[in-house]
């Protein structure tokens, strides 16, 4: 039995983390839930994560959950695969703004313009401000690569890589050329492809 226990279903938000184990390269178990029949909202699976979602991560007594948090806590806990930058290290603002701007911006970005409000709220009410301008940054943020902390591959990859990978694929963001050879570098990786192939024959099994 692995130290490292991923609570997943396949594909979801999960399969974030599922990539950043296959990077990280240590042993784990997935403990698997069907989000069809209900697993996520089962007492038992709501004593690991009160949200009800997907993903968990158990590593020995420690529960983490938010595929962000569990990217970082991940990529600290185990340094030697070189997936974070370390406390000390003048990049680590930068590195730390990534892994917060997925989920704090971006995701919300997308997920109201894919879910319009009826009354658009004032853009200094929203966190994330407006789409349009965190397109910008992203992009931005991509264009010179290979990757968000330039040739050193992160969590931070893992974490806006995937939100930006998963919009591309269902037509959430614009299909603007730093995003498409972004994702691009990201899919060469062996580990992307890996975790992607384990999720596509979980999800048909
Ligand atoms: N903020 C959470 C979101 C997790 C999330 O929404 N997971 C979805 C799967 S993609 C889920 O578990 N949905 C089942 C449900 O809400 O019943 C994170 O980033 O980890």
């Amino acid at each position: 039995m692995a130290n490292l226990t991923l609570y997943h279903a396949a594909p979801s938000r999960s399969s974030v983390v599922r990539w950043m184990l296959e990077e990280l390269g240590e042993p784990y178990d997935l403990h698997i839930l069907s989000l069809m029949k209900g697993d996520q909202q089962q007492p038992a699976y709501l004593s690991v994560n009160p949200m009800g979602k997907v993903p968990a991560l158990r590593h020995g007594d420690t529960v983490v959950t938010e595929a962000a948090a569990i990217c970082t806590y991940l990529a600290d806990e185990f340094p030697k695969a070189g997936l974070n930058v370390p406390v000390g290290d003048p990049r680590r603002g930068a590195y730390l703004k990534w892994l917060f701007f997925s989920p704090g911006c971006i995701e919300p970005a997308i997920t109201d313009r894919a879910f319009p409000r009826q009354d658009e709220p004032r853009r200094s009410m929203l966190g994330y401000g407006d789409f349009d301008t965190v397109m910008n940054v992203v992009a931005r943020g991509v264009e010179p690569g290979p990757y968000l902390m330039g040739e050193h591959f992160t969590a931070a990859d893992v974490v806006v890589g995937s939100t930006v990978r998963w919009a591309l694929m269902f037509g959430l963001v614009p299909t603007r050329p730093e995003f498409i050879a972004y994702v691009g570098r990201l899919e060469q990786r062996p580990a992307l492809q890996r975790a992607t192939a384990l999720d596509q024959a979980l999800a048909a099994a």
